[in-house]
């Protein structure tokens, strides 16, 4: 079948499956693809091994029949508050002047969608992009403007530098090299640099989606450099009618090519999730390939209809899953063998 046709098909048959309020993947379960797709059923999934916590958080609003863009943000909330988790919220690395500046974004069932770039000072940012969404005519506030409107807001004026991250810090200043390369032995579990970003995606019980994404960003990045988490259609990117991705890795490699949106329209040409996941990937290569040699960036996305699936461009990639049946952690698949 051409490309056209398979469109206009998966189209009208998405349109009719929307309408009829069925559950057009139920039977897209592949062997050794970890779907276990439960039908008309909410589920939430997040990137990392840490996700599987933020999940258990989300799954209790989930379980009470909660929206998911509320379940998304209690979700995230969790690495956020861990100061253990030197790449979200509190204790996250700072930039290269010792400053910890965070990004996040959430998005709804509506395309309702709010943002802070380099916020300072405040924990949770992931409900500061929330109270923009609900709160402001505007998408996205940045920098000073989005501190300030925090704690007009009510939110603590914190200190978020841990003494761990200063002192990791101070010994980088020793050599001042910026080097976001791939370190997939620290990317394992218990491996030093394994907690990153937490990107998750939920459908909740009546169907609808949300999504939400919070991190400190690349450590030791120039101070007003904003990745791709808090940009709409690069960290994330929720459509109702067809599904919702979220991303992990070297923020510039998802921002040129707009990541989870390409990941969500790929998936609207009738691909699965997974599928849909490695094709962008395959895009960044396409663009640089000795660069993506060096990198990880890893997509993760939920399909309308509970399907879920990965795909990084390195070993190390983890993604946690919650839903009526699952509750645990797999390993995306990856491009580059390892050592290649
Ligand atoms: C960023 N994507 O700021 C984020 C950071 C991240 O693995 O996920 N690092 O570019």
């Amino acid at each position: 079948m051409s490309d056209r046709r398979r469109f206009v098909k998966f189209s009208l048959l998405s349109g009719a499956a929307v309408l009829a309020g069925k559950n057009l993947f139920a039977k897209t379960d592949k062997g050794d693809r970890k779907y276990d797709v439960v039908k008309d059923q909410p589920i939430v999934i997040s990137t990392w091994d840490f996700g599987k916590v933020a999940n258990a958080a989300a799954w209790t609003v989930l379980k009470k029949g909660g929206r998911a863009v509320d379940a998304v943000e209690e979700g995230v909330k969790v690495p956020e508050a861990d100061p253990k988790n030197q790449s979200v919220g509190l204790g996250g690395r700072p930039d290269r002047d010792g400053r910890v500046t965070l990004d996040a974004c959430i998005m709804d069932e509506n395309y309702k969608c709010g943002s802070v770039a380099a916020l300072e000072h405040v924990v949770h940012a992931i409900s500061v992009a929330r109270l923009v969404m609900e709160k402001t005519p505007h998408v996205m506030l940045v920098g000073d403007g989005a501190t300030q409107f925090a704690l007009e807001n009510g939110f603590k004026k914190e200190n978020l530098l841990t003494p761990k991250s200063e002192e990791e810090w101070k010994e980088w200043l020793k050599t001042s090299k910026y080097e976001p390369k791939k370190n997939i032995e620290n990317m394992m579990p218990g491996g030093k640099d394994n907690h990153d970003t937490i990107g998750m995606v939920a459908m909740d019980k009546n169907g609808n989606m949300g999504g939400a994404c919070t991190t400190s960003g690349m450590a030791y990045k120039m101070h007003g450099r904003v990745g791709d988490s808090p940009i709409i259609g690069a960290g994330l990117y929720v459509d109702n009618e067809i599904g919702a991705a979220t991303s992990t890795g070297v923020g510039e490699e998802v921002i040129r090519i707009v990541g989870s949106h390409l990941v969500v329209e790929l998936m609207r040409q009738g691909l699965e999730p997974e599928d849909a996941c490695k094709r962008a990937v395959e895009r960044i290569i396409a663009r640089n390939p000795e660069k993506a040699k060096e990198v990880q960036v890893g997509f993760l996305a939920l399909n309308k209809n509970g399907a879920y699936g990965a795909y990084a461009l390195q070993k190390g990639f983890s993604y946690a899953v919650k839903n009526g049946n699952v509750e645990d952690v797999f390993f995306a698949k990856y491009f580059y063998d390892d050592g290649k």
